[in-house]
């Protein structure tokens, strides 16, 4: 009878397990390979071939690019050098990258390691340039003001809270205030990494401000981009490991309502919104597998998705671009830019 016992515990565990396996093949999009498909319009920009976290683009043309993010487990092209925040001016014909000097004397430059940006501009026309930085593995939010003509960012402010353990993407609503996506609950690497590998869901989105830091939704497998509708009414959330983009209402107390949930086959990682028609643009990876067990071999590959008629809910996705290489290649997203 114990033998009995024994033997359909062991069942049970194995069932678990195999259970486990393919849930964990399918969030990780495991079995995904890419068809590449190149637009003749996108060029490799120079600078940048250790590869761009994430980018933000003001109305006059000009682009911000997190570059040089080491994060635990995802494999590093310059592991031993600062990250940086290049500048790249879209009207050019032939846009090169420059690095933004940082000024002020409260920022350690030499552990900077940029992640997930966005930008304020207040009635002034100053330009706040919010950073999610993570120094000695540590999460904080840094606060820059851009000095355009001097092509300088100078660093105000660094931002930390106990409810902001593991930032990955910010939308700022104000020159320190914004909603943040905490990717993990743990701040710790190690647990980190059991909580996604077990698929707890306990990521989650907050919103900051001087006065007041609340959770404002939850429940997300790696909460991961960020961004807000052209007209402050929407706010949309990427949830990496379900391939989802989820619209919340926002309303005037900061607190979000979800509103409805898009679909993709792809893990979803920054939004970028297009401020004249609204359509979402995404950067996304096929396969994460590919990401977190890094082999040049297979490298794995990026795409760019484009959701368009988000409010109508008429919109469908359309990969625009995919590459079987590493991330290289970084290109104009807008429709304007794009049909240059
Ligand atoms: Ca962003
Ligand atoms: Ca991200």
């Amino acid at each position: 009878m114990a033998k009995l016992i024994g033997l359909t515990f062991v069942g049970l565990l194995l069932a678990l397990y195999k259970n486990h396996q393919s849930s964990y093949q399918r969030r990780l999009n495991a079995l995904r390979e890419v068809t590449p498909v190149d637009l003749p319009n996108c060029n490799l920009v120079k600078g940048v071939e250790t590869g761009a976290e994430d980018l933000e683009i003001l109305p006059n043309g000009l682009a911000f690019l997190s570059t040089g993010l080491k994060y635990p487990g995802i494999k590093s092209f310059d592991p031993d050098k600062p990250g940086k925040i290049l500048l790249m001016d879209l009207n050019e014909k032939d846009p090169a990258v420059l690095e933004l000097e940082i000024t002020g004397n409260k920022l350690d430059k030499s552990s900077f390691n940029p992640h997930g940006v966005s930008t304020f501009t207040d009635e002034d026309n100053a330009v706040y340039l919010l950073v999610v930085n993570h120094p000695d593995s540590k999460s904080t939010v840094e606060v820059f003001k851009f000095q355009e003509e001097e092509r300088s960012l100078l660093h105000l402010k660094t931002i930390t809270h106990e409810l902001l353990p593991s930032i990955n993407d910010i939308a700022a609503v104000g020159p320190e205030s914004f909603y943040a996506t905490n990717d993990h609950y743990f701040a710790d690497p190690y647990l980190k990494s059991w909580e996604m590998y077990l698929g707890l869901s306990w990521s989650n989105v907050v919103y900051y401000s001087p006065d007041k830091v609340q959770v404002v939704a939850e429940g997300f497998d790696f909460a991961n981009g960020i961004g807000i509708s052209p007209d402050g009414k929407h706010v949309y959330i990427a949830e990496l490991l379900a391939h989802k983009i989820h619209v919340y209402e926002k309303h005037a107390n900061w607190t979000l309502t979800p509103l409805k949930v898009l679909d993709f086959d792809t893990l979803v990682d920054n939004i970028s919104v297009d401020p004249v028609t609204g359509d979402l643009w995404v950067g996304c990876h096929p396969n994460g597998i590919r990401i977190f067990f890094y082999d040049s071999e297979k490298p794995p590959g990026s795409e760019v998705s484009l959701h368009d008629e988000v409010d109508t809910g008429a919109g469908s996705v359309t990969a625009v671009f995919q590459l079987k290489t590493k991330f290289l290649l970084v290109c104009a997203n807008t429709r304007e830019h794009m049909d240059r």
